[in-house]
């Protein structure tokens, strides 16, 4: 079991021993559901990457593409135009690890060299020359369980068995990252929060992350102000979903999840700690 370890590679270290982690989003996308617009602008951006440093975040992950259902592709130019500058102010100032959120082997390749060093990849190494990239970069990533395309995902997700269905996707493809020589230790498996699912879905998968956890893989869930939580608490507005967001990262990080994915960086960091003071008393 590698979970409880620390995680070390040439450009970055996470030390998990004293538990969940949380990562910071910075979503620099005039669309994403929960934040769109409000970091298009770098200074702003690179603002809030710093303000999440401070506020505990253990890493930061960066997107320039929303994966909101049905929402419009953005050319790599564009990703790579939205990212680079504030992967390159961020990786400047603060010694946390950054991943960069794409599919696209073009962004991640840029982003890597800006300063990023981890690659939070939705389509799970689907494109062979992202794996290669993460091979010969060295670089821990994060493989990530969808169904369908972003197009499609949420028209009538259907499973026999979602736990082990995703589980069994996301162990194919651990082993395929793996045959392109990247180390097992360095692989996040995630279940897709959201991506595919419906509600029923996504509860079925909280509660049985220990079917992931399992495995011996490192496990990064994003439940951050999720479509789902506004189901269950009907509150309409993501930004109101921080108290729904705070129990499903109690409960991921109760479940031995390495990473928490969140917009709500200083709260989630404080419900992290108290979960993790809990559940391993000094
Ligand atoms: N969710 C979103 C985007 N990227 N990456 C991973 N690994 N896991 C997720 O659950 C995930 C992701 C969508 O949420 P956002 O628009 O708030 O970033």
């Amino acid at each position: 079991m590698v979970a409880n370890t620390v995680l070390q590679w040439p450009r970055g270290r996470l030390d998990f021993s004293g538990g969940c982690l949380v990562m910071g989003i910075l979503n620099v996308t005039p669309d994403s559901f929960s934040d769109g617009g409000q970091f298009l602008d770098a200074d702003k951006a690179v603002a809030h990457g710093l303000e999440m440093a401070a506020q505990g975040a253990a890493l930061i992950d960066v997107g320039g593409e929303s994966t909101r259902p049905g929402s419009q592709a953005v050319p790599p130019a564009e990703q790579i135009r939205r990212v680079v500058p504030i992967i390159g102010a961020l990786a400047e100032r603060i010694d946390i690890p950054i991943s960069i959120d794409t599919h696209h082997v073009d962004v991640a390749r840029a982003a890597l060299m800006a300063g990023a060093s981890i690659l939070n990849d939705i389509t799970a190494l689907s494109d062979r020359q992202m794996a290669e990239l993460a091979a010969q970069q060295q670089v821990p990533v994060i493989l990530m369980h969808m169904q369908g395309t972003l197009a499609t995902m949420q028209v009538e997700p259907h499973y026999e068995d979602v736990v082990m269905e995703v589980r069994d996707f996301l162990l194919a493809r651990g082993e395929r990252a793996r045959s392109f020589g990247i180390a097992r230790e360095r692989l996040f498996l995630d279940p897709g929060i959201g991506f595919g699912k419906t509600l029923q879905h996504n509860l079925l998968l909280l509660r049985h992350l220990d079917a992931l956890v399992a495995t011996g893989y490192r496990v990064l869930v994003g439940p951050s102000r999720k479509a789902f939580l506004g189901k269950l608490t009907g509150k309409e507005k993501p930004a109101d979903r921080v108290f729904g967001t705070a129990a499903a990262v109690a409960l991921c990080a109760a479940a031995g999840v390495s990473i928490v994915r969140v917009h709500d960086v200083g709260e989630m960091a404080d419900v992290v700690k108290v979960t993790n003071a809990i559940l391993r008393p000094s």
